[in-house]
Formats: structure tokens, C-alpha cells, sequence
């Protein structure tokens, strides 16, 4: 719900549970460091925060709906990446500041599902 809250004006498309690990910053390599994230697809943005907005206590109010970082999807590439990582079912994703990260889920049908919706919201942001 918090997780809503934070995207009043725009359809989340998709969000759920998703290691993710940077590979890249302004096209620098970086060490990978896996870690779980929750991520929110919505807008032309993907949103990443430290827990999903059920596990966040109540008391935390608005402070717990504050993303981790975010990523801008327009412009960006997207492609499996098989040959980034030993790691089963994982998205490759490049934005034009030459940020790169991958996502992974051990989840074959949650990785479709997510592989396709951020198809989709790409595709959708060249064509305008
Ligand atoms: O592509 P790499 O560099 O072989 O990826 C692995 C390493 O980053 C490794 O860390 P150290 O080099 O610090 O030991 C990670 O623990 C692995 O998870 C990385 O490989 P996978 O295949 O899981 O992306």
C-alpha cells in the first residue's frame, strides 16, 4: 500500500521481490554485490526499495516508503543476461547514463513476467 502511495499519479505495473546487484556506474565497472530488493515498475522509472511496503512497521510512516535508488527507463537496453552471471533467470539492464544492473529471480515465471513488463514499458517509451 505505502508502495502505491509513492506512485499517485502513475500505474504500477509491476513490483515484487528481486536480487539485484549493479554492474556498472556512468559506464565504470563495478564489483557485483547481490543483494534483495523490492522493486516497483512504474512511469518510466524502476524503483528499488529495502523491503516490500508489508514488512515496513507501521511507526516507520512515509520514511519507510523511501525508495533505496531508482533508475530512469527511457532510452535504456534490456537483455538476458546469461553472460553476466552464473546465477539462473537474470535481466540485464543498461540506462543511457551508462548505468548497468542485473535482476534475478529464482522464480522462472515471476523472471518472464518481469522480462516482459519491462519489454513492454521500454518499448512503449521510444515509441513516445
Ligand atoms: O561475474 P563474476 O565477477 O564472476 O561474479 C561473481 C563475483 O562477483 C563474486 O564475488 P567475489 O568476486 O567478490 O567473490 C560473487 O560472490 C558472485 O555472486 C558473482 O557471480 P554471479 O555468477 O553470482 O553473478
Amino acid at each position: 500500500m505505502i508502495t502505491f502511495l509513492s506512485f499517485p499519479t502513475q500505474e504500477v505495473e509491476k513490483s515484487g521481490m528481486l536480487n539485484k546487484t549493479k554492474i556498472a556506474e556512468g559506464g565504470r565497472k563495478l564489483r557485483k554485490n547481490w543483494g534483495s530488493s523490492w522493486v516497483v515498475l512504474a512511469g518510466n522509472s524502476l524503483v528499488f526499495y529495502k523491503v516490500p511496503p508489508t514488512s515496513v512497521p507501521a511507526v516507520w510512516g512515509p520514511a519507510g516508503s523511501r525508495p533505496e535508488s531508482s533508475v530512469d527507463l527511457r532510452g535504456a537496453a534490456l537483455a538476458h543476461g546469461r553472460h553476466l552471471s552464473s546465477r539462473q533467470n537474470v535481466l540485464h539492464v543498461r540506462t543511457v547514463p551508462g548505468h548497468e544492473f542485473l535482476l534475478q529471480s529464482d522464480d522462472e515465471t515471476e523472471f518472464r513476467a518481469w522480462h516482459r513488463a519491462l519489454r513492454e514499458v521500454i518499448d512503449r517509451l521510444v515509441r513516445g
